[in-house]
């Protein structure tokens, strides 16, 4: 059982000693393999699976039929839907992409359930490919935008493609079932949201929550893809329970390419309005997200987290930002590592320094003109977010000292004037840390030691380590004593989970919360043990923010890009564990670069991935990273008891659009304007010998 304490084990977990879902030792438990539409528009003209039945380690092969009566995955309508969408757990007479499954089978192993796969006979009829279907959207205004537009000195525009994107998790996903003799059904799935997995679970197979326990191992990252419930998992959970068996299933990676959530892939396009003086006087934008063939509960967040984020920490009152959500007969989208905070600071950022080219100010200076001074907060925002707090022109300052900023663009000057490609992008991002509760119990003992179970998870973070320092703090006793458990809906407190940079100042804070609740006991005289659990309410979000600035080289042979410098200041308000906090932006900034230089999944015309393996999907490797340098602000957030704020997705939104900046920067003598990403050599190679100019002339 994964109910054991789990110890300060981020050592454990880097050296392959960790317990992961298909760790997890179930005898006799059949393992679920899934035949797959290789169309995506189709009826399916014939799918016989009779024969199927008597081969070799095959105890049930299931298809849509069996499974029609299932009830629907709730969305999380931040945009409201115009229509209802389908959950299809095995498609219902139609498929709608490549990689939707079709049949199920269960077997002894997996390479029999793959034989009797490979052996159903299955026949869809390509039908013509739909047009993309606009299925939710939602406008946000503040003031007369075009008005102001009409009267802005200047306006400059810009637009942002971002591929698709594989969240790409170590570990793909896994859930292991087993029905248990008193009719309660225990599952070990790979989750950012055990409590989630449950209360989910209950609507759609239609049973009480109280019969399901839901228990996250170790998990092997998940970057926003495990937040949500995938038809093979409602499988598995129906399958072991109508037939009494125990269920498992770990997709492969490929299984992972074509039907776990794609992050990213929406355009945004805006215009922004400068006055005479530099000033931001008014933002129109158009954000437009992709939706798979069906929508997993997170599947609207990065449009409105794009919208709803994107005027930044600039102070820019007038607004006119329209979002769109169109379905298409592709993989399912949702929450990948910022999940829409990204694509908010790279357009933001874009105008930005198309603003300052337009009026020939300054970098810094332009964004510096616009900034509200930090007693100016807390501050709402036109899009109705209230920034908490933060010193967004102090981090500017800090970073243009520590990069030494004046001394590299004079460098990049002399660079230039020698033939060189190199330039400088800076970029200021927000990083929203969630919203609502978390919860914790704990128990202080007589010996000194301290039970901490929490409502939280992790995905492969040191949440151990994190609580553990909270709650020794408050209470006085060693980290080392302090044991911490969740990521299990029968032992911990009912919670949200590992989403959305909330962990620390939301979790966290419920733990902090429930200790003081027993400092004061004991304060009052009462005697060891003691127990508490509560559930903490964040007053607001916490915003975290950081200003980025890259320093790129581009060859000018082979258009390859290479970030020379990175240097990050971020805001994570009071810091727990400095550690962490260096780890997550150090891991985001990767993930980031992987996004601004070389990820991208490619469909074709017809819907067929062609990037669904890594063989065609590139991802940064160490040796891509530079080297990075970490200079911290702290300023406390008002939201919460530890004053703290969320980071972990702050280097994914921050990487890119300083990238982006730094990379148009390095091409701007040649008269490039815009690049898109991923900066590919052949893309870079391509805008530098278009441009004319690139090509040797002496
Ligand atoms: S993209 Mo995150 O796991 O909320």
């Amino acid at each position: 059982m994964t109910t054991d304490f789990r110890p300060h084990h981020s050592q454990a977990l880097l050296r392959g000693a960790g317990q992961y879902c298909d760790d997890i030792a179930l005898p006799g438990a059949l393992r679920a393999i899934f035949l797959r539409s290789d169309v995506a528009a189709g009826r399916i003209a014939a799918l016989d699976v009779s024969e199927v039945r008597a081969m070799p380690g095959v105890h049930a092969v299931h298809v849509g039929a069996d499974v029609a009566d299932l009830g629907a995955l709730p969305v999380n309508e931040v945009l409201p839907l115009e229509q209802a969408t389908p959950f299809p757990i095995l498609a219902q007479g139609r498929v709608h992409a490549v990689g939707q499954p079709v049949a199920a089978i269960l077997a002894s192993s997996r390479a029999e359930g793959q034989d009797a796969a490979e052996a159903i006979w299955l026949d869809i009829a390509a039908t013509e490919m739909p047009e993309p279907r606009h299925i939710a959207g939602r406008d946000w205004t503040a003031g007369d935008a075009p008005a102001a537009m009409a009267h802005a000195a200047h306006r400059v525009e810009a637009q942002v493609h971002h591929a698709r994107l594989a969240p790409l998790s170590l570990e793909p996903r896994c859930i292991a079932v087993r029905p248990e003799p008193d009719g309660t059904v225990t599952i070990w799935q790979t989750t950012q949201t055990p409590h989630r997995t449950r209360s989910h679970l209950a609507a759609i197979l239609g049973i009480d929550a109280a019969r399901i326990r839901v228990i996250a191992p170790d998990v092997g990252g998940a970057f926003g893809m495990k937040a949500s419930l995938y038809p093979e998992e409602v499988y598995c959970v129906w399958a072991a329970l109508t037939l009494g068996v125990a269920v498992r299933w770990s997709a492969s990676r490929s299984e992972e390419f074509l039907s776990a959530t794609h992050g990213r892939g929406l355009t945004t396009m805006g215009v922004l309005g400068v006055d005479g003086t530099g000033r931001f006087t008014a933002l129109t934008a158009e954000v437009t997200a992709p939706l798979g063939h069906w929508l997993p509960n997170s599947a609207l967040i990065p449009a409105w987290n794009a919208a709803r984020v994107l005027p930044g920490p600039y102070g820019i009152e007038t607004v006119q930002i329209k979002t769109a959500a169109v379905q298409e007969n592709r993989a399912p989208t949702g929450i990948y590592r910022g999940a829409g905070r990204p694509e908010a600071a790279l357009l933001l950022e874009r105008l930005v320094d198309k603003a300052a080219r337009g009026t020939g100010i300054d970098p810094f200076e332009i964004r510096l003109r616009n900034l509200p001074p930090k007693d100016a907060l807390p501050h709402m925002t036109a899009t109705g977010q209230m920034l908490d707090s933060g010193d967004y022109a102090g981090a500017l300052h800090l970073l243009r000292r520590v990069s030494r900023y004046d001394a590299r663009a004079a460098d990049m000057s002399r660079r230039r004037a020698a033939g060189e490609l190199a330039g400088l992008g800076v970029a200021l991002f927000l990083e929203p840390s969630g919203e609502g509760w978390e919860s914790a119990r704990v128990t202080w003992h007589a010996n000194g030691r301290v039970e901490v179970d929490s409502g939280s998870s992790a995905q492969g973070q040191v949440r151990t380590r994190s609580y553990a320092a909270i709650a020794a703090r408050v209470l006085g006793t060693a980290p080392e004593d302090v044991a911490v458990r969740y990521g299990d809906t029968k032992t911990c407190p009912e919670g949200i989970g590992a989403v959305a940079s909330r962990s620390t100042p939301i979790g966290g804070s419920a733990v902090h919360e429930a200790c003081s609740a027993l400092r004061a006991a004991r304060g009052a005289g009462e005697n060891l043990p003691l127990s508490a659990e509560i559930r903490f309410e964040t007053k607001g979000q916490a915003w975290g923010y950081g200003a980025y600035l890259v320093q790129l080289a581009i060859d000018r042979d082979t258009g390859k890009a290479t970030v020379e410098a990175a240097i990050c200041v971020d805001d994570a308000g009071n810091m727990i564990d400095a550690q962490a906090v260096a780890d997550q932006i150090v891991g985001g900034f990767a993930q980031g670069m992987g996004e601004a230089l070389m990820e991208a999944l490619h469909y074709d015309e017809d819907g067929q991935l062609l990037t669904a393996s890594l063989m065609d999907y590139a991802v940064p490797r160490a040796d891509d990273m530079p080297t990075l340098l970490l200079y911290e602000m702290q300023t406390p957030s008002p939201m919460n008891p530890l004053g703290a704020k969320g980071v972990g997705e702050a280097g994914t939104i921050g990487a890119p659009a300083a990238i982006l900046n730094a990379a148009i920067d390095a091409l701007a003598p040649l008269g490039v304007t815009d690049l898109q990403m991923p900066l590919s050599p052949a893309r870079l190679w391509q805008a530098i010998n278009e441009t004319g100019k690139g090509r040797d002339e002496t």
